[in-house]
């Protein structure tokens, strides 16, 4: 699955209609006076969060978006229809900046939650709003506004509930392809993930959880180094963190430190995130070792280690109960 976060729209809020000059005709009524009406009000442009949607990949096909313009004004004072509004959706958790400065107009975490980001242009006046004593058969109207138009940066964070973390190689794209129908690239080099794959995982009631496959972490992420710093701001979201470790690994306490440290210098609260630790590759190791391994890390972490071989398969079970544990979503 591809998976784009950031969307580049111009919008376009509709303009004004004109004012028009018209003067009363009746029978009967010898000298008419003005009628002309004022032209509508440009369309507004609004953004709306929609839980249905997930990607902003609508956006890669579609950029521009103009509200529709108000009409012009009509004889007998009639004021032009004002143009609809355009509404434009998008997923829940979109942030909205203005690309030119960078200036954050706003972020739409909750469904239905609007953000008007274009006015429409005013209506221009009739002749109607120019009769006074010296001038009682004005010739004068006024042309609508121009409605205002803005070039968009959104940004999506992912919105996966649950990030897998950890060294690069421990394990991660192989634990989301085993979980979920995600197929990302798995190979025994560091760095083969560049870019968080995200896989729904069902869950026992039926429905689906996001869970994210984060790019290797490495000592000085938090700092730049590696792939990780940029996505770390995407796990800032999760609201569980599974940090995978490689079993077999001889710097194991080294490998859980190393990915702790930078949970912890990148803030923003990350290391305050709930999170289960789990032991992969288990099917690598005699069972002795195995235990030591873990008992060292136990004590280490002050956490229960879970046991998983996301190759071979074991253990998931035990760890999908932990996680609808710390999400309190009911397992059966
Ligand atoms: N024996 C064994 N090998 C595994 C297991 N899980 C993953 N591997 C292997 O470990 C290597 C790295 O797996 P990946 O899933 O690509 O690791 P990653 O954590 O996503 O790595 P990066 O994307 O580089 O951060 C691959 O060769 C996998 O086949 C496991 O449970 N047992
Ligand atoms: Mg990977």
């Amino acid at each position: 699955m591809q998976f784009i976060d950031q969307a580049r729209i111009a919008v376009h809020a509709g303009r004004g209609g004109d004012g028009i000059v018209a003067f009363r005709r009746e029978k009967y009524v010898p000298a008419g006076g003005p009628s002309g009406g004022d032209g509508g009000r440009g369309g507004d442009v609004l953004l709306r969060a929609d839980a249905n949607l997930q990607t902003l990949l609508d956006f890669k096909y579609k950029r521009q978006f103009v509200a529709p313009d108000g009409r012009r004004g009509g004889p007998n004072r009639a004021t032009g229809a004002s143009g609809d509004h355009l509404i434009i959706k998008v997923p829940c958790g979109t942030e909205v900046r203005d690309a030119r400065t960078g200036i954050l107009l706003g972020d739409l975490t909750d469904a239905g939650q609007e953000l008007p980001v274009a006015f429409g242009g005013r209506g221009g006046l009739g002749n109607a709003h120019y009769l006074s004593n010296r001038n009682r058969a004005p010739e004068k109207c006024t042309e609508g506004r121009e409605g205002e138009a803005w070039l968009l940066q959104l940004e999506l964070k992912l919105l996966a509930e649950v990030g897998i973390i950890g060294l690069p190689n421990a394990g991660k794209s192989t634990l989301i392809a085993v979980l979920s129908a995600a197929r990302p690239k798995i190979a025994d080099y560091p760095f083969t993930t560049l870019v968080p794959n995200l896989g729904v995982v069902r869950r026992p009631s039926g429905d689906g959880t996001v869970f994210a496959d984060i790019p290797g972490l490495i000592a000085g992420a938090s700092q730049g180094a590696g792939l990780g710093h940029d996505f770390l701001r995407h796990i800032e979201r999760t609201r569980l963190l599974i940090h995978l470790l490689d079993a077999g690994s001889e710097t194991l306490l080294a490998d859980y430190g190393v990915v702790e440290g930078e949970l912890r210098a990148y803030g923003h609260e990350l290391d305050q995130r709930p999170r289960l630790v789990a032991l992969n590759k288990i099917e690598l190791l005699e069972p002795e070792a195995l235990k030591a391994q873990a008992q060292q890390l136990s004590n280490l972490s002050g956490r229960e280690v879970l046991l998983i071989s996301a190759a071979a398969a074991q253990g998931l079970e035990t760890l999908l109960a932990a996680v609808w544990r710390e999400l309190g979503i009911q397992s059966s």
